[in-house]
């Protein structure tokens, strides 16, 4: 982001500055001259003459004009398909049917009628320098993206709104740097789609190979790991497919939501090379006494909204929840993403719990653990306000037998 600004001022500042006098006095709009981005795609030698789509909605207006025999169309003011889009299903395909990679600094397919977009199914790269956006939203019958041919997506990526929306199906999906420039780390957004849209394990998977990569909103769920024998052989387990109770003992990867209670809580051992969850953890009415089942989990991806993604809560026992490696999550929407409540008091006597893991987590982010609703800093407060007052207890204790003795010694002397 900073480089791209930084970019824009490079550009934009020596025009103002050579055209400082020429600027509107009255009102009218200042021409920043073309934008970078523009400029970028003008510029790179992937481009070939002939093979710009130099408007940014692809209509009627434009079809006749269309770089239709190029692999590769860049699209300086980005591609978008979208309302106001003219154009039937096959006169798509028919003029995208060449069409294999694409440069824009945005490639959209938004608020169309189309049920799929199979007149892309020849689309394999998008390339937007890594800080356009590649964009499926508020399709509303659109099914799923569906494009199985796509590899290589050099772009932030947000599909959403799309209410009929029940899968990705970019079953070759790759989210990489752009081989020409790659300005910036990556935002992914996947939301609000049907209410029974799930991603699958190893989309997921593509979308999480940069450790830098911001899951802005994931929500939904996972797609289940049944049919996936390449994962299953890799040691996915799917907690809906196979329980804890019949879970195998050496999964690496617990793919659906992980509910430990009254009825497992003996096979947590199970548990101990598992490093992580998509979906969240939920640990509830147990004897539990510690945590330390728990001791290779390192990352937790939930995709439930507003919910916590480790909650702990009525396990009268427990009384040290330490998960040493624990460091990354993804907990859509949600304020406080470690929550414990009611469990051994003995959690509550001391801040080390809660700050190791808030430490673990962040560096800045002060409210995202908490215990009985406290964040570490309370607890904290409450133990040393705890310890003034028996201080103060003990001190005045200690005046009474004073003015006692003082008393006593009058009395002896009278
Ligand atoms: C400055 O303005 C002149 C005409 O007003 C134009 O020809 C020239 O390209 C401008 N310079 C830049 C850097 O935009
Ligand atoms: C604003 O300035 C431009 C050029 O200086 C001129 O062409 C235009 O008529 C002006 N508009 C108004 C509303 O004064
Ligand atoms: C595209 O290719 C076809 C067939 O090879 C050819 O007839 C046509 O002239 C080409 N169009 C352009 C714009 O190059
Ligand atoms: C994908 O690419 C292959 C090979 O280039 C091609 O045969 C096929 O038609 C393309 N489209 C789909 C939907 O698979
Ligand atoms: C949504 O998809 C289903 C099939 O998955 C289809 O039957 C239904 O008509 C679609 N709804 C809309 C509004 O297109
Ligand atoms: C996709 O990206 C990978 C890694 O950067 C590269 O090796 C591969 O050639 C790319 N594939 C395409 C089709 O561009
Ligand atoms: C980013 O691009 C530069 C050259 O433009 C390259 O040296 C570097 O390896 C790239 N980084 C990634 C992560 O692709
Ligand atoms: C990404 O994070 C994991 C731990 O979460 C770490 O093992 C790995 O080395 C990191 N990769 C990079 C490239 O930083
Ligand atoms: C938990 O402890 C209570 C009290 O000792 C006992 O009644 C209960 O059966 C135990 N539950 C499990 C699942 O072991
Ligand atoms: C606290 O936990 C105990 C034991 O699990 C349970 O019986 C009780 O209802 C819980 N209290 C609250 C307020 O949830
Ligand atoms: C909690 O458990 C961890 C891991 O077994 C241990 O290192 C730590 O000392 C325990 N903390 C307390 C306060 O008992
Ligand atoms: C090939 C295969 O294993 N197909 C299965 C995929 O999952 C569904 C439901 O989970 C099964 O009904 C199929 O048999």
């Amino acid at each position: 982001m900073i480089i791209l600004y930084l970019f824009f001022l490079a550009l934009v500042v020596p025009v103002l500055a050579e055209n400082a006098t020429a600027i509107p006095q009255n009102g009218t709009e200042i021409d920043y001259g073309p934008d970078p981005m523009e400029l970028e795609i003008r510029q790179d030698p992937r481009c070939l003459p002939g093979c710009f789509f130099e408007t940014n909605i692809l209509g009627s207006w434009f079809i006749d004009d269309f770089p239709r025999n190029c692999t590769t169309v860049c699209a300086p003011y980005g591609f978008r398909i979208d309302g106001q889009t003219d154009l039937s299903e096959k006169q798509l395909a028919e003029t995208l049917k060449n069409m294999k990679n694409v440069i824009a600094f945005q490639f959209a397919v938004t608020h169309t009628r189309f049920k799929n977009t199979q007149f892309l199914a020849n689309l394999e790269t998008v390339d937007c320098y890594d800080v356009g956006t590649f964009r499926h939203s508020i399709n509303y019958r659109m099914e799923d993206v569906g494009l199985l041919n796509l590899s290589n997506v050099s772009c932030n990526i947000e599909i959403g709104s799309n209410n009929n929306m029940t899968q990705l199906n970019l079953p070759k999906l790759n989210l990489v740097h752009s081989p020409y420039a790659n300005y910036s780390s990556f935002t992914v957004s996947v939301s609000y789609n049907h209410p029974d849209f799930c991603i699958t394990v190893s989309e997921m998977l593509k979308f999480m190979v940069y450790n830098d990569t911001n899951f802005n909103w994931m929500i939904g769920d996972y797609c289940r790991l049944s049919n996936n024998s390449e994962l299953l052989s890799q040691k996915y387990c799917d907690v809906r497919d196979t329980p804890l109770e019949v879970m195998a003992s050496n999964c690496l990867k617990i793919v659906g939501n992980l509910l430990i209670d009254e009825k497992n809580e003996i096979f947590v051992g199970k548990l101990a090379n598992v490093d992580t969850i998509f979906g969240n953890l939920i640990i509830r009415n147990t004897n539990l006494t510690d945590t330390n089942f728990l001791g290779s989990l390192t990352t937790v991806m939930s995709m439930r909204e507003g919910e916590p993604v480790i909650l702990i809560e009525n396990n009268p026992e427990l009384r040290n929840v330490t998960i040493p490696k624990f460091v990354k999550y993804h907990a859509p929407q949600t304020h406080v993403p470690v929550q414990m409540y009611n469990n051994s008091a003995e959690l509550s006597k001391t801040s080390k719990f809660c700050n190791d893991l808030q430490s673990q987590l962040t560096d800045t982010m002060t409210w995202i653990v908490r215990i009985d609703g406290l964040v570490c800093d309370y607890i904290q407060r409450d133990i040393d306000a705890e310890i003034a007052r028996k201080n103060r207890e003990n001190l005045g204790n200690g005046r009474s037998i004073l003015v006692f003795m003082g008393i006593l010694v009058l009395k002896c002397f009278l």
